[in-house]
């Protein structure tokens, strides 16, 4: 039947990214909850995943990625998530922006503007988007600050400027997160502080926001994809809350491809 041909076509196996991505590790739950003894979660990079669909997409040929949202690649192809009745990836998750502890009485001003940092999934999109159609982050983040200055403003309101302080954030090289994180940056920079951003793993990632090496981050998502390694860390940091919400993790296939449930793999 189906499961049979896109085992088949694809080789058994599913396109993944860093090895410690929150969705490698739900991906592989899924692999034993849903009994998909055959298959295989490759591992790789967001760069080298989005370079094998963007191939695959081209020649018709089925894939099946691990995707998620917001990402430029649901504007730039048909795609759909495959059904998840077990409910392994989670529902619809927040992203939360976490500081050092210490922050608050050191830089104020830009922990408050760290606190305020709030936008929706269009935004997100609007800044992955440009990035994906050639822009560097920087130019494609300060596009997107010139065009909302009311949302900047929200952000900066009541915040103390800086006055060259540096500050340093850390994030991993996921499309969304290089999208936020620049964004982010400009508006400190703009404020006054001078920032530096370190793109590092993600178990270094959390870690450097607990022992202070890092000053923050806005790349947490929760309360699932990245819930081991919060609950490893969440004594020594400060969760300022989401900074987006409506997330969504999953297997993700070309509409193309003719099955609809992570069922219909075995
Ligand atoms: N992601 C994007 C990350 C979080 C942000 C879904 C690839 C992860 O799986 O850890």
């Amino acid at each position: 039947g189906n499961a049979n041909g896109i085992g088949k076509q694809t080789d058994y196996k599913i396109i993944g990214i860093e090895p410690g991505a929150g969705i490698m590790s739900q991906t592989n739950t899924a692999i034993k909850d849903y009994h998909l003894d055959d298959w295989q979660l490759v591992e790789g990079s967001s760069a080298a995943m989005v370079a094998e669909l963007k191939k695959a997409y081209a020649a018709k040929e089925p894939i099946i990625v691990t995707g998620w949202s917001p990402h430029w690649k649901f504007s730039s192809f048909d795609l759909k998530y495959l059904d998840d009745p077990k409910g392994v990836f989670g529902g619809s998750e927040d992203i939360n922006t976490l500081v050092r502890k210490g922050l608050e009485q050191e830089l104020p001003g830009a922990y408050t503007i760290l606190d305020q940092f709030f936008w929706e999934t269009g935004d997100m999109e609007d800044v992955m988007v440009d990035i994906e159609n050639g822009m560097s982050a920087e130019e494609a983040a300060e596009k997107w600050i010139e065009a909302n200055p009311d949302k900047v403003a929200e952000w900066t309101k009541g915040a103390q400027a800086g006055n060259g302080e540096s500050i340093n954030l850390v994030y991993v090289a996921w499309d969304s997160e290089i999208a936020s994180t620049n964004v982010i940056s400009k508006v400190l920079e703009q404020q006054g502080y001078d920032v530096t951003l370190n793109q590092v793993e993600v178990g270094p990632m959390f870690a450097g926001i607990a022992n202070g090496s890092a000053d923050g981050m806005v790349s947490a998502w929760l309360p699932s994809t990245h819930v081991e390694y919060y609950n490893t860390y969440k004594e020594d940091l400060v969760d300022l809350g989401p900074n987006l919400q409506g997330t969504k993790n999953g297997l993700v296939v070309p509409e193309y491809v003719d099955i609809d449930s992570i069922e219909d793999l075995k």
